[in-house]
């Protein structure tokens, strides 16, 4: 079927096709720049640890700042829509390394250089891992005053560098601080590294900056590889420790017990919040990061946006890695997907279906429901691809990348 077509079946839905189309190339996307290099950054201190794990060796991984940013260019090039790009500290570009605690916006100014010409605004992310001053699995939970206050200076240290590209950038730098603390077998002190957390952030958020700059979030977990008995920063403890301080959660929604979903938490944390940050992942068993796919939570996820009218509440970011396919098609497959399912919620007739369900007309409320999951759907998204002049065919081009670049790393 063809656009006019599709325009016209929704419009006897009662959606209009266009103005879906117009909100969702306003909604940023945050693409991580980490499913690049397998989360490696340009520090190379340590592997990777605290949880989190990337597995598979297919070739072509970028190696360097010059890789990493063409691959970017590249996956850039076949994506829709308003970008973002999510930095972590461990891709600080420097010739001699720089110390976690001692980083400065300088090493990140390469960055600004590429991206801001492009529209494109940064995110940025403290590194807790991969780093020998994590101690025990521990940072700034630890017992140990050095490392603890380490943690603590790497953490002050990543808040002025977002304040300063949110200065630069003319938005917010969402600065997010997940920490991999926590133990593999029964704790027994479950209270004292909390409190110790809690110390420290208290130490980094006393420093105060505008929210024009920078907005501060907080990412909690269920339980890591190796950390399976117990993590410090706890979803019950970072909502009250966000609640109270004024700050933002981020829910990462890799982060909880299968049958809890983050569609159903965004609603309870607009009641409360004026914003809240997501990490968009697909979690499969015990892994929280595969690759985002087109499926039934994230079309969940996407209408609690759209039809609570929380484009500008709902910071979109992703956060995943897989290092068993091409990484870049990993970038596109899944960026395309939530503004699919962006989409796929924005041409639903959620006026019609709110009012259905508040008359407790849940008979009519299923087959409409229903009705929705074969309406043309790909005719719309098509044309939005169309006029984001990117292809709806995108793997040959892949294909050619991986030849010609990829291949020859
Ligand atoms: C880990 C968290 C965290 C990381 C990134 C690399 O479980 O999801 O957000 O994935 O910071
Ligand atoms: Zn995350």
């Amino acid at each position: 079927m063809d656009y006019i077509a599709a325009k016209k079946e929704y419009a006897a839905c009662g959606v209009d096709t266009e103005k879906a189309l117009e909100r969702l190339s306003a909604i940023p996307i945050t693409l991580h720049c980490w499913q690049g290099d397998d989360v490696q950054g340009f520090m190379k201190k340590g592997a990777l640890s605290g949880g989190i794990q990337t597995t598979g060796n297919y070739p072509g991984k970028a190696r360097d700042f010059e890789e990493l940013k063409k691959d970017l260019e590249f996956a850039f090039s076949l994506i829709p829509g308003k970008k973002r790009l999510n930095l972590h500290a461990i891709y600080a570009v420097s010739d001699k390394p720089v110390p976690l605690d001692k980083l400065t916006i300088k090493e990140y100014e390469p960055w600004l250089d590429w991206a801001l010409p492009k529209g494109i605004a940064i995110d940025f992310n403290p590194t807790f891992f991969g780093n020998p001053m994590v101690k025990n699995g521990l940072t700034l939970s630890s017992p140990d005053e050095t490392v603890r206050s380490f943690w603590v200076a790497h953490a002050k240290a990543c808040r002025a560098i977002a304040a300063e590209i949110g200065k630069r950038q003319g938005s917010p730098c969402l600065h997010n601080t997940w920490i991999p603390d926590g133990l593999k077998d029964v704790p027994s002190d479950r209270l004292g590294p909390r409190l110790r957390l809690k110390k420290s952030l208290d130490e980094i958020f006393a420093v105060k900056y505008p929210k024009e700059y920078i907005l501060d979030s907080v990412e909690s977990k269920v339980f890591g590889i190796g950390v399976e008995s117990y993590t410090v920063g706890s979803s019950e403890f970072y909502m009250n420790y966000a609640a109270k301080n004024d700050i933002l959660c981020l829910l990462d929604n890799g982060h909880y017990h299968p049958t809890e979903v983050v569609s159903d938490k965004i609603p309870s944390m607009l009641a409360f919040y004026d914003k809240v940050a997501l990490h968009v992942t697909r979690g499969v068993r015990w892994d929280s990061d595969h690759v985002v796919l087109f499926d039934d939570e994230l079309k969940e996820m996407a209408k609690e946006i759209i039809r609570n009218n929380a484009d500008d509440r709902v910071l979109i970011g992703l956060d995943y890695f897989d290092a068993s396919i091409n990484r870049i098609s990993a970038w596109i497959v899944g960026d395309r997907n939530m503004q699919k399912a962006l989409l796929y919620a924005l041409l639903l007739p959620n006026e019609k279906l709110k009012k259905m369900q508040d008359e407790g007309n849940f008979t009519e409320l299923m087959y409409e429901n229903e009705q929705q999951k074969t309406m043309p759907f790909g005719a719309v998204w098509e044309e939005y691809l169309r006029r984001q002049n990117v292809p709806a065919q995108w793997f040959e081009e892949v294909k050619k990348y991986e030849k010609e670049v990829l291949s020859l790393r």
